[in-house]
């Protein structure tokens, strides 16, 4: 922890939609009335047809239930597009900076987007997509991304985005998981400079798991496999479609997209988020923490997020809310360091972003390779910095505010997760002082409290597990198809109470600090990984018997993958199969599930129960081993002088 505190500056006290006292004022009436509350900030939607009931939800097991503004009907399109036709109808909405900077920018305004939308909208409803039909999107950072999230929205389909980096199993699982017989995609994707076969990915997918029609963006224009009656190409499907396409009418409480996110047991889970108070809740706070509004001169800021599509902080703060929010923002396909360090920057400049938006990892590789890429770039027209995803150590915070923000620029550190729909825990530019690593105060509507291991709520100054004690509009509503795991996941652990799998410090001026997952999920680059499921790819292998993965510290991603491997008793713990092993959990679940460290393990730590005792595990692959702990209750105590012996550095 730092003890630091960086004042609001003057000129964002002054002219911010919230300052301190807003703030206090603010949040202790959504705390004291929250209908009331939530009924005013609900009015920022187009509501077709107003709600009766703001809030009606439980987190009791007898009668667990979560329903925001019932009644009420909507379409979230017609908020995002629609509405601003007739006042911003030829303002750029998306200005899209391709992967490489001598390719073209493409800047769409809201009526072209409008227009590609309802387009798309009646593509899909010609394939026979009808309300609630579940879509599935593999498509890299491209504006047909967008356009179709917004076209399911349009027609009350349920997107299911799945990150262009993951592989066809990946892809398959999630495909099968939701039902979907519609896959989006493109010839291939492009970053850093390579391509990404993502058409190939969705064939392999597909010799899974049957799909009805597969539509194909043409990104590079490769040579790629056409499956006649299944393939179908975008441009050519668009050309002939309509542009008019009536919003479908969505119940407050009807799914709008699924996305799948790890957790500490099992396989990923579709998280499933509904349209009304996901709407009011992400347009919110998009707002308030990036004081989204128009300039001095009536034109509104260009807005940058750096995060993809295929993660929740693209679909609330790339597609959803900037757009419902009438913003002008940078979409970027690329990647941080190609053509060089500077791209981050060199793309502030060319679009003259002021609110830039992006992750701690990014944010530390750039560092490393020393001020001058940054530097040598102008940055003027930046205001106003973000982080989101893992916790920022303060030596990265401090860079990001020194060096890329000139001093001139707060950082505001959003903690949330795919679970709750937008920002929880976040400074308000205009309102908190900045303590760097802190991720500081709560968001309107925000019961956050650190309870002991028995979920005994701990007042003042304190750590321990973070918990949510009352409802937000942007929840999740259930894990797609399985409603009890949804409970069991969250409400189970400490009854009555939202459980986070964060663990958290709350210092005395009522800062929260993040300090990591506490459950068994890594956060790699900002990318959460369940242990299990990197478990669950390595045994799959020929060569193994048994693994245990966790967490490790990696200067860069924050969170390492150290992967214990017990291999058959045939099999020789070579080198080679150790590459076998990084190149096989790659081709199962996707790049960012690259084992850091794999180390051949003959044995395993395990209670007399048989329970792997992964905090063992976890210290050796910290190189914390002066004091591991209670050894006592394990089955065989001398696995672990093995395990000590051949660690892997
Ligand atoms: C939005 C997103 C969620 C997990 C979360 C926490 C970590 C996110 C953070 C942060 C510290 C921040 N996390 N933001 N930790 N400070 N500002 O990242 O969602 O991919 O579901 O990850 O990420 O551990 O529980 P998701």
């Amino acid at each position: 922890m730092s003890d630091a505190l960086f004042p609001v500056p003057a000129e964002w006290a002054e002219h911010a939609l919230i300052d301190s006292a807003t703030y206090l004022e603010k949040y202790q009436r959504s705390i004291d009335d929250a209908a009331g509350f939530w009924r005013d900030e609900a009015q920022r939607i187009d509501w077709i047809e107003p709600f009766h009931t703001v809030k009606d939800t439980s987190f009791d097991e007898a009668d667990f239930h979560i329903r925001w503004f019932e009644g009420g009907k909507l379409n979230i399109t017609a908020n995002a597009l629609d509405r601003h036709l007739e006042t911003r109808g030829d303002q750029v909405a998306i200005i899209w900076e391709p992967d490489n900077p001598s390719e073209t920018v493409r800047k769409i305004t809201y009526r072209e987007l409008h227009r590609d939308v309802c387009r798309f909208a009646n593509v899909l409803k010609s394939r026979g997509v009808k309300k609630g039909d579940r879509v599935t999107i593999y498509l890299p950072m491209v504006p047909e991304a967008a356009i179709s999230m917004l076209a399911c929205a349009r027609i009350g389909a349920v997107h299911s985005v799945v990150f262009a980096g993951f592989s066809p199993d990946a892809l398959a699982g999630r495909i099968e998981d939701c039902q979907s017989n519609i896959v989006i995609t493109a010839d291939e994707g492009l970053r850093g400079g390579k391509p990404i076969p993502l058409k190939a990915n969705v064939d392999a997918a597909c010799d899974k798991v049957a799909v009805e029609t597969v539509i194909m963006l043409r990104r590079t224009g490769a040579d790629v496999q056409i499956v006649s009656g299944r393939d179908v190409d975008w441009t050519e499907v668009m050309d002939g479609a309509s542009s008019d396409c009536p919003a479908e009418l969505m119940d407050a409480e009807d799914p709008l997209f699924i996305l799948y996110t790890s957790g500490s047991t099992g396989k990923p889970k579709g998280v499933l988020h509904t349209t009304g108070g996901y709407a009011v809740w992400t347009s919110m706070t998009h707002q308030y923490v990036f004081d989204y509004k128009p300039n001095a001169d009536g034109k509104m800021p260009v807005y940058w997020c750096a995060a993809d599509v295929g993660w929740v902080t693209g679909h609330s703060y790339v597609v959803y809310a900037p757009l419902i929010n009438g913003a002008t923002q940078v979409m970027f396909e690329g990647v941080p360091n190609f053509p060089d360090h500077s791209r981050f920057w060199e793309v502030i400049d060319k679009h003259q972003v002021e609110i830039f938006y992006a992750a701690p990892t990014a944010l530390r590789a750039l560092m490393r390779e020393g001020d001058e890429w940054v530097t040598k770039t102008s940055r003027k027209s930046l205001r106003l910095l973000g982080s989101v995803g893992e916790p920022i150590n303060p030596e990265a915070w401090d860079w990001y505010h020194r060096v890329v923000g000139d001093r001139r620029c707060p950082i505001v550190d959003t903690w949330w997760q795919t679970e709750t729909g937008g920002a929880m825990i976040t400074p308000l530019p205009g309102a908190t002082a900045l303590k760097p690593g802190s991720a500081s105060k709560p968001m309107f509507g925000v019961k956050p409290e650190i309870v002991d291991n028995d979920g005994n709520i701990q007042a003042g100054a304190t750590d321990g597990p973070l918990v949510i004690t009352d409802s937000w509009p942007g929840q999740m509503r259930t894990v797609y198809g399985d409603h009890d795991r949804f409970f069991q996941t969250y409400f189970n652990t400490f009854p009555g109470m939202y459980f986070t799998g964060d663990g958290c410090k709350r210092d005395e001026d009522g800062y929260y600090w993040i300090t990591g997952r506490i459950d068994d999920v890594i956060n790699v680059s900002g990318h959460r990984m369940g242990t299990a499921e990197v478990e669950s790819a390595l045994v799959a292998h020929d060569s193994v018997s048994e693994a245990a993965v966790v967490g490790m510290p990696h200067d860069i991603k924050g969170q390492g993958i150290y992967a214990y491997v017990t291999t058959n008793a045939d099999v020789e713990d070579t080198e080679d199969l150790r590459a076998e092993l990084v190149k096989w959990v790659r081709k199962e679940i996707g790049p960012i599930a690259t084992p850091d460290a794999i180390q051949f393990a003959p044995g395993l730590p395990k209670t007399r129960s048989g329970k792997i005792m992964r905090r063992i595990l976890r210290k050796i692959a910290e190189n914390d081993v002066s004091n591991l702990g209670d050894t006592s209750t394990l089955a065989d105590p001398s696995v672990v002088d093995d395990l000590l012996a051949n660690r892997k550095k």
